[in-house]
C-alpha cells in the first residue's frame, strides 16, 4: 500500500522569545536546508510552504508575575499563528516549524478553533521531556515555552485571550516527560491528562501505552495534534536544544512512534519545536526533526498495512 497523500501546508514561526537562550528563530530556515519540502514531495504529498509568519505591532500588557519575559511578543505570535493555523486547517494538514514551544500557545489554538467549527474533538500528543503545564503565574523561570499545555488545558492564562475550545485533560496525552516542576506536579494530580512519562516507558515501551491513546482518538473520529520538542529524544541524538534532559526517547522509539502514528491515520496537525541550529552538530538535530516528519508522513522500509483503530476497544 502506498502512502496516503495529503496536503501539508508548512508554517514557519521564527520564535525566540517563550525562553531565554538565542536561536531557536533559526529553526524554520534549518528544516527547509534540511530538505523538509523535498522529502515530503519525495512521499507523495502535495506542499504550500506558506513562509514565515510575522510579528504584529505589539500590544501592551502586565501581568503580576515578575519573572515572566517577553509577554507582548508572546501574545503577538499567539494571536498570529492561531489565525495562520485555523485558515491552514481549512487547506490541508498544517505543520508548524518551529520556533520554541511558546508557538504552541497559537498552533493549537488555530487547531482548537478549527475543530470546534468542524464539529470534531480534538487530541493532544505531546511528545517533550517537561510538561509544559505551567500558567502565566506559577512559571519560576518566567519562560513561556512551559506553559502551552497548561493554556490547551484550559488553565487560566490572562493576559492570554481565553484559550478557544479548550481540550478535555484526558484528551491530552503527555509522553515521554522526565522533568516536572513541583506547581505543575501539583496541577496535573488535579486534572485527568494522560501521563506516560519515561517510568512508563522503559517498563512498557513505547507501543502499548501509545497504541491504547489512539484507540480512544479514533473512537470518537478525534482529530489529532502531535507537538514534538526536541527534548522528547536523548540529547545523544538530539543536541540542538536549550534544554536538554537526559534519558529520553532513543532514535528508534522516537521513529517507531512516528510510524505508528502515520500507520494510524489519526494526526491532522503537527508542531517541530525547540530545535535551535545554533546548537547543532553540522545539521544533525535538524536532520533528525525532518527524518521523523518522514516516518510520521510515510517513509518506511516496507509497505505495512494501515492499522484499525476503528471499532477497536
Ligand atoms: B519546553 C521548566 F523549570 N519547567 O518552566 C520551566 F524546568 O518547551 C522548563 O518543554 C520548561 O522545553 C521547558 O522553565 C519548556 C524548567
Ligand atoms: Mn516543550
Ligand atoms: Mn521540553
Ligand atoms: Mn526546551
Amino acid at each position: 500500500m502506498s502512502p496516503t497523500p495529503s496536503s501539508c501546508v508548512l508554517i514557519g514561526a521564527p520564535i525566540d522569545s517563550g525562553q531565554k537562550r538565542p536561536g531557536c528563530l533559526m529553526g524554520p530556515a534549518a528544516y527547509r536546508t534540511a530538505g523538509i519540502v523535498q522529502m515530503l514531495e519525495d512521499l507523495g504529498h502535495r506542499v504550500v510552504d506558506r513562509g514565515d509568519v510575522a510579528l504584529p505591532v505589539l500590544e501592551e500588557v502586565r501581568c503580576d508575575n515578575p519573572a515572566v519575559h517577553h509577554l507582548a511578543e508572546t501574545l503577538g505570535w499567539t494571536r498570529v499563528l492561531a489565525e495562520a493555523g485555523q485558515a491552514a486547517c481549512a487547506e490541508g494538514m498544517p505543520v508548524f516549524m518551529g520556533g520554541d514551544h511558546s508557538l504552541s500557545l497559537g498552533s493549537v489554538a488555530g487547531v482548537a478553533a478549527h475543530a470546534q467549527a468542524v464539529g470534531r474533538p480534538l487530541f493532544v500528543l505531546w511528545l517533550d521531556a517537561h510538561s509544559d503545564f505551567h500558567t502565566v503565574m506559577t512559571t519560576q523561570s518566567g519562560s513561556l515555552h512551559g506553559t502551552p499545555v497548561g493554556y490547551l488545558a484550559g488553565r487560566e492564562m490572562a493576559p492570554l485571550p481565553p484559550f478557544p475550545a479548550p481540550v478535555p485533560p484526558q484528551n491530552i496525552c503527555l509522553f515521554g516527560i522526565r522533568s516536572v516542576d513541583p506547581a505543575e506536579h501539583d496541577a496535573l494530580q488535579a486534572h485527568e491528562v494522560a501521563i506516560h512519562d519515561m517510568r512508563v516507558l522503559d517498563e512498557q515501551g513505547v507501543v502499548a501505552p501509545l497504541r491504547a491513546f489512539l484507540e480512544r482518538v479514533a473512537a470518537v473520529n478525534g482529530m489529532l495534534h502531535v507537538s514534538l520538542d526536541v527534548d522528547f529524544m536523548d540529547p545523544s541524538v538530539a543536541p540542538a536544544v536549550g534544554t536538554t534532559v537526559p534519558g529520553g526517547a532513543t532514535f528508534r522509539e522516537a521513529h517507531l512512534v512516528m510510524e505508528m502514528l502515520h500507520e494510524s491515520a489519526l494526526v491532522t496537525s503537527v508542531d517541530l519545536v525547540e530545535l535551535n541550529p545554533f546548537l547543532d552538530e553540522r545539521g544533525k538535530t535538524a536532520h533528525l526533526m525532518v527524518d521523523l516528519l518522514a516516518s510520521l508522513m510515510g517513509r518506511k522500509v516496507f509497505d505495512r498495512p494501515t492499522r484499525a483503530y476503528r471499532g477497536q476497544s
